[in-house]
């Protein structure tokens, strides 16, 4: 097998013998068949709308393919069996209609058995090896590496806007143009440059989509105070990003005695009208998903995963936990068509808390309408010299030691400086009392990583407000990164323009020195060093 896709891989340069994140080398190879499917299957697609026909089916089916080779997301063969054997119908189905439009077909090669078994495709993908393979020079490759993986944030982001009624072909239009350019020998560094930043920009459509799909189905998210405590009774922990599947999971366990409790990235969900109108979604359990195993143990009711970032379930709580959408482990029950009917049942033959527990409250809710609401406090504290600076200290979180850099930093920030924050990494000092500034709290816990356009939007509003360009705000960017969606918003704000993010705990083992030199001149781009170091700088 090879992955270097996430940050966690092997000696920070790839996972070869076994994933980190507890990848077998049997479901790498599927996962490259996956991908070298949906890539062949792009090429029709990309051939069929030069032509003028654009297939929804195969659109969604991009989408959820590429989700499910993201990290931590789909870890079970029989379920990857089954989407390369739909992959390959439809390539099937759209080369009958490309060949008959008389379409450019050239790189279509593709030739695969139809159902077939797990050990052939085993065999298949460790044949095919990364879809990036074919590519000789080790920039190009880079740079291939970057647009597929920034494209399966992109998928995700778009699969999640499209169950909320939320899509915009023009993001399937560029999925399918740059995944089929992997077949073409001929195409140089530029335009490969070129694909990487039109990434970035697709993902704003397609994260501005999502903030639409969001806020239309459950209300733009107000300051609220959650309580990171337990009431006695049955219950239910919901992790992953899906507030839809969280939406029909209240409705589903309204009036049955069981408390829904948020675990990992969705938090932020406390903070949407229609999420927190329901009286039993009552608080917070635990912290980022890489401590999951010792938090579900701990867990006295079901658990239901809703995207990534899971892992191997532990024997403690095999039987409790339950996966939906594009998540799976094999073994573990998967729930579809938003039917909780297992979840709930499981629920109530655990013993749930058997009393009432206070462990204090962390506030959320400050998405891009709650903060410009305050814009004109906010922009009158920094003129009065209140506050000095912004610090956006976003991402994922990760097992290596190196991530208390994070909670170091905003520990050590100045008494007149503001920290937004969003994505699992903010678990590292989510609870720390930073107090306010006049009312306005000095940690600002923006969303979801889904929810990164509400910071750009933040930004965007703040620098028309001092007319002036994004970069020469008083902000700064102190990023952590773990798998592919931040990957692409890392895409959207270079496309954007935004100079000297700081990045860490490492960088992508997939940048190579020639490509990080360019995105070093060009953008600034720069490792993470120390805390002290880094807040001197930022802060002169
Ligand atoms: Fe974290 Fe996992 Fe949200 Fe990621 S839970 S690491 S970037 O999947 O999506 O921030
Ligand atoms: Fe390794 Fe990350 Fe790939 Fe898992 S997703 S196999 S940890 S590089």
């Amino acid at each position: 097998m090879f992955c270097n896709q996430c940050e966690e891989s092997s000696k920070g340069l790839a996972c070869t013998v076994a994933g980190v994140c507890g990848k077998k080398p049997r479901v790498a190879a599927l996962q490259d068949v996956l991908l070298h499917v949906v890539k062949d299957l792009s090429i029709y697609a990309d051939a069929a709308r030069k032509a003028g026909t654009s297939d929804a089916e195969v659109n969604y089916f991009t989408d959820e393919a590429l989700f499910a080779t993201g990290t931590n997301v789909n870890f079970d063969p029989q379920r990857l069996q089954g989407l390369i054997n739909r992959g390959i119908q439809l390539i099937d189905r759209l080369q009958a209609q490309t060949i008959q439009s008389g379409a450019n077909l050239a790189g279509a090669t593709a030739t695969y058995q139809s159902n077939a078994e797990l050990p052939d495709l085993i065999q298949l993908g460790e044949d095919l090896g990364h879809v990036t393979n074919g590519a000789a020079d080790v920039d190009i490759r880079s740079l291939q590496q970057v647009v597929v993986y920034g494209i399966k944030g992109v998928a995700a982001y778009a699969h999640h806007a499209r169950l909320l009624g939320q899509e915009d072909e023009q993001i399937y239009e560029y999925i399918h143009r740059a995944l089929a350019a992997l077949a073409d020998k001929d195409l140089e560094l530029n335009e490969w440059l070129d694909l990487v930043l039109e990434c970035g920009k697709v993902n704003l459509r397609v994260m501005e989509l999502l903030d639409t799909a969001n806020t239309t189905a459950f209300g733009h998210p107000t300051p609220t105070s959650v309580p990171l405590g337990h009431r006695a009774g049955r219950c239910i922990l919901i992790s992953g990003h899906d507030l839809q599947d969280l939406f029909r999971l209240l409705e589903q366990t309204e009036g049955k005695g069981i408390y829904v409790y948020t675990h990992g990235e969705m938090l932020p969900a406390h903070g949407y009208p229609e999420l927190k109108k329901f009286k039993h979604f009552y608080g917070h359990y635990g912290t980022a998903w890489q401590n999951q195993k010792k938090e579900f143990a701990q867990f006295p009711g079901a658990i239901l995963v809703t995207t990534n970032c899971i892992q191997q379930p532990q024997s403690s709580y095999a039987d409790n936990i339950f996966t939906t959408g594009p998540v799976a482990w094999p073994g573990v029950e998967h729930v579809t068509n938003d039917d909780f009917g297992p979840v709930i049942a499981r629920a109530l033959a655990l013993p749930g808390y058997e009393s009432d527990k206070d462990r204090g409250q962390v506030m959320v809710g400050f998405a891009h309408q709650a903060v410009l609401g305050v814009a004109d406090q906010i922009i009158e504290a920094v003129k009065k010299g209140d506050i000095r600076h912004f610090l956006l200290v976003g991402g994922c979180d990760g097992s290596r030691s190196g991530r208390n850099y994070y909670t170091e930093l905003v520990e050590k920030t100045p008494a007149d400086t503001v920290v937004l924050t969003l994505a699992c990494g903010k678990f590292r000092f989510f609870d720390k009392q930073l107090g306010d500034i006049g009312g306005i709290p000095r940690l600002l816990d923006v969303g979801q990583c889904n929810d990164a356009y509400s910071a750009i939007q933040i930004a965007v509003a703040l620098a028309q407000a001092f007319q002036c360009g994004v970069n020469d705000l008083p902000l700064s960017m102190i990023l952590s990164w773990y798998e592919q969606k931040a990957v692409s918003i890392l895409l959207t704000l270079l496309y954007l323009g935004i100079k000297d993010i700081r990045l860490g705990p490492t960088l992508p083992a997939f940048i190579s020195p020639g490509v990080l030199e360019v995105l070093v001149k060009t953008y600034g781009l720069k490792p993470i060093t120390t805390p002290e170091q880094d807040l001197a700088d930022i802060l002169g």
